[in-house]
């Protein structure tokens, strides 16, 4: 067999392979909790990215069919439902470390996702930028998308040679392919991670969900995802407060750090916003999705927080680059009021859970907040136990 027979054939083989995987069915996990159900495969996965992307497919220079730029994630993903699709913005990450964007869609919000043949080729604005990842996508009331993401760049003050500094960058685009790059947003805070654009002109102005933090890993001082208002986009810089919304509390899931997720979603009673928690574990850190919901005449004001956490990683989940990790960027609506939330595990593949509004809502208005003290939640339980033990007494449950 020459090495050409080889070529061909590997290359039709992970062809066929390929193929099977993007129209691959997918359908619900029976782990069941009437909040949201999670999907068997994942939407997005590093094997998703086109073949072209990662082998050169010539056999002259590529005798072997050997991947030559390798792609060893696909995680954090802004999200859309535009004109019937549902549009991705995923975090690709090569063998290399770096990240970049690129926007894969389908018709349906759970499989047959497929990467437009580019990635996102971002206008080179800061010399100094290293990365980029987790892109949230907000389609803002003044007809434009934008594209929020961090933008990390070396250090250069620090001795230590991991040291980084992190900002938000700014895009936005009308058809997600020509994307025009704003300045990065300027706050007090000297970093900037898990930034997120409010949809809707709050006081006549854009609107950031930010989240102060002392320096590039720790949050420090920072109290936990902030607003604060912007006059002009093309020169972001935050002009009130940023004051906290969700706050960061001892003991509870949030500990650590907490950080905007998804771009909030109207509903008609509230904002209801999935953002990220994150304590400290001898394992190191974990990171869960946690909900809260904040007024519509006034978004900055925390109206409900239901206790906990909304979803841990589990089973595989568990397992990745970076692995005890759940973390999202990105959930679209239907005209249906079907929720879907795309969450990536362990900064390794991409899922995607759905639910509805109206659970959403009664989630987050009905679940109990959390009372911080365990004698406390140990009455918050017994008054659940007795409450039933009496309801199914009566009712003969
Ligand atoms: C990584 C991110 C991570 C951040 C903080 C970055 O260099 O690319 O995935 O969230 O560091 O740990
Ligand atoms: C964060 C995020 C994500 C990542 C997570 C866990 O700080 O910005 O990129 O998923 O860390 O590593």
């Amino acid at each position: 067999m020459s090495e050409n027979n080889g070529f061909y054939a590997s290359l039709r083989r992970e062809q066929a392979k390929y193929e099977a995987l993007i129209t691959r069915k997918n359908r619900e996990k029976e782990a069941y909790n009437g909040i949201y159900t999670r999907y068997v495969n994942p939407v997005l996965t590093a094997a998703h990215t086109p073949l072209f992307w990662r082998y050169d497919m010539d056999p002259e220079t590529n005798p072997y069919f050997m991947e030559r730029l390798g792609i060893n994630a696909v995680l954090n993903s802004g999200a859309l439902y535009l004109d019937g699709k549902y549009i991705l913005v995923a975090r690709v990450e090569g063998n290399d470390r770096k990240s970049f964007f690129a926007v894969a869609e389908s018709d349906s919000p759970v499989d047959g996702f497929r990467f437009r043949p580019y990635p996102v080729r971002l206008p080179d604005t800061c010399p100094e930028e290293t990365n980029v990842y987790d892109m949230r996508l907000t389609k803002h009331e003044d007809g434009w998308i934008y594209g929020v993401f961090c933008s990390e760049s070396k250090d250069t003050a620090s001795a230590d040679l991991s040291a980084a500094n992190a900002q938000a960058g700014i895009v936005r685009t009308k058809d997600l392919e020509t994307w025009e790059r704003l300045p990065n947003l300027r706050s007090r805070s000297p970093q900037q991670r898990n930034v997120v654009l409010h949809p809707e002109f709050v006081d006549g102005k854009y609107a950031f969900y930010t989240r102060p933090q002392d320096d590039f890993i720790s949050t420090g001082s920072g109290g936990g995802v902030c607003i604060g208002l912007v006059d002009d986009i093309t020169d972001p810089v935050i002009c009130t407060e940023e004051k906290v919304i969700s706050p960061r509390r001892y003991h509870t899931i949030t500990e650590v750090k907490n950080g905007a997720g998804a771009v909030p979603i109207r509903t008609p009673r509230g904002w209801i916003h999935i953002a990220h928690g994150v304590r400290n574990t001898a394992a190191g850190l974990r990171y869960v999705l946690y909900v809260f919901v904040t007024a519509l005449d006034d978004p900055s004001r925390l109206i409900a927080e239901p206790s906990g956490l909304f979803m841990a990683p589990h089973g595989y989940e568990r397992v990745g680059d970076v692995s005890n990790v759940v973390f999202t960027n990105g959930a679209v609506v239907n005209e249906k009021n079907e929720v879907y939330i795309y969450y990536a595990s362990s900064d390794t593949r991409l899922h995607v859970a759905s639910t509805t509004i109206d659970r959403l809502t009664d989630f987050a208005f009905s679940t109990p907040s959390d009372p911080l003290r365990s004698v406390d939640c140990v009455k918050q339980r017994c008054e659940l136990i007795d409450r039933n033990l009496e309801y199914m007494r009566t009712h003969g449950i």
